[in-house]
């Protein structure tokens, strides 16, 4: 825990308008924690407001290399929106940047040394512009807020096309099922926790479909799927509308890497077609709804259609299993390694949420075939 005059003292080392009045915690990420930075009004009455991240460097091991993906990304995206017309204060993630008179020659000396702020107990922080007006959902309330969804990550992948620079992998093997199993059978291996013994059945929903999903992933490593810039954590939460329900910008830009763009696909529908909630107790509120499937999957067609090659069209709907099925494993991983990865909010926390999970992908193998037809209609 900070004290109010550390934080203080952590967000002056920022390049903020005017100095900081107020800071409050905002909730609620899983990885890292999140507050919102007030500051005093300028001279024409303006307090603008901020968002100071403790960025987790146990998931993120090289955050200066993170920082630098971030800065890259959005410094491409805002050359897009400026020639769009756009508002690039409001429709990408501004990095604010350290006051040089806060930095150590060391920090000066080092690329991207001003994007974040190393405290004394070792811990990372960043600090970007918040966004008024914007508006964020745990849950997509209507098909046309899911249409929305899909045409602004589409909008995000067009922008990032031609983007070349080579990306850092801010977390090994994210969603690389085969590095995925590997720990999988270290966890299993190691029982951290005890909790093996009692999990046979999670543990066999897991073993049952490993094939399946490293036959999906041998078509990244062959080339077979092409390689795009993803943002990889694509769930409704990590989004921003407008009052109209237009994607605003899209945040949390922690994880952009060089991947499949299916991932990005996958991740937004096994978050917005949830008829319940990611962590549902009551298993008989969770299903996949097939109305947002394709109200989403429409929105971004809409943006993609003309630039998917064939493979990627055809694995569309896959990729909705995938990334579900890839988080029953990492969920119910953390679990038996002990909870040490997601933040949770009660003792069986990381097991509730595997077995929503597991409950969704069901869902969507129980509807797969409508899936696959749904995208084969929308890309006609
Ligand atoms: C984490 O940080 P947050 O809450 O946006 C996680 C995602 C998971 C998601 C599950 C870096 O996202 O991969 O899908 O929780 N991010 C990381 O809700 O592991
Ligand atoms: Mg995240």
């Amino acid at each position: 825990m900070y004290t109010e005059k550390e934080l203080f003292e952590i967000i002056s080392k920022f390049e903020t308008a005017t100095e900081a009045v107020s800071i409050k915690a905002m909730g609620p990420g899983f990885i890292n924690d999140t507050l919102t930075v007030t500051t005093r009004p300028d001279a024409s009455g303006k307090a603008a407001r901020y968002i100071l991240q403790r960025k987790n460097h146990n998931v993120f091991p090289d955050v200066p290399g993170m920082m630098r993906n971030i800065a890259m990304v959005t410094e491409h995206l805002r050359k897009k929106v400026i020639a769009a017309g756009g508002d690039p204060d409001r429709e990408v993630l501004k990095v604010i940047r350290r006051k040089p008179e806060s930095m150590s020659a060391e920090e000066k000396a080092a690329q991207g040394g001003d994007l974040y702020y190393k405290d004394s107990r070792g811990n990372y922080w960043a600090v970007s512009l918040f966004i008024e007006g914007s508006v964020t959902y745990e849950k997509a309330d209507s098909p046309a807020l899911a249409y929305k969804g899909g045409e602004g990550i589409g909008k995000f992948q067009s922008m990032l096309a031609d983007f070349t620079q080579p990306l850092n992998e801010t977390i090994k093997g994210f969603h690389n099922i085969r590095w995925r199993f590997e720990q999988w059978d270290e966890a299993l291996k190691k029982d951290a926790a005890g909790r093996v013994k009692d999990l046979a059945e999670e543990i066999s929903w897991i073993e049952s479909r490993k094939e399946e999903m490293l036959a999906f992933w041998s078509l990244v490593e062959n080339g077979t799927l092409p390689t795009r810039v993803t943002h990889n954590d694509t769930k409704i939460s990590n989004i921003l509308f407008d009052e109209r329900g237009n994607v605003l910008c899209v945040i949390d830009l922690d994880t952009c890497m060089s991947s499949t763009s299916l991932n990005d696909f996958g991740d937004a529908i096994r978050s917005y077609t949830n008829t319940g909630a990611e962590d549902d107790q009551d298993l008989g509120k969770v299903s996949m709804s097939m109305e947002m499937f394709k109200a989403y999957t429409e929105g971004y067609l809409s943006q993609r259609k003309g630039t998917l090659c064939a493979k990627e069209a055809e694995y569309l709907a896959f990729s909705a299993k995938y990334i579900t099925f890839e988080q029953v494993l990492r969920f119910l991983m953390d679990y038996i390694d002990g909870d040490v990865y997601y933040k949770t909010a009660y003792p069986e926390h990381n097991l509730v949420r595997t077995r929503a999970q597991y409950r969704l992908l069901q869902s969507m193998e129980e509807q797969y075939g409508q899936m696959q037809e749904t995208v084969a209609e929308l890309m006609k």
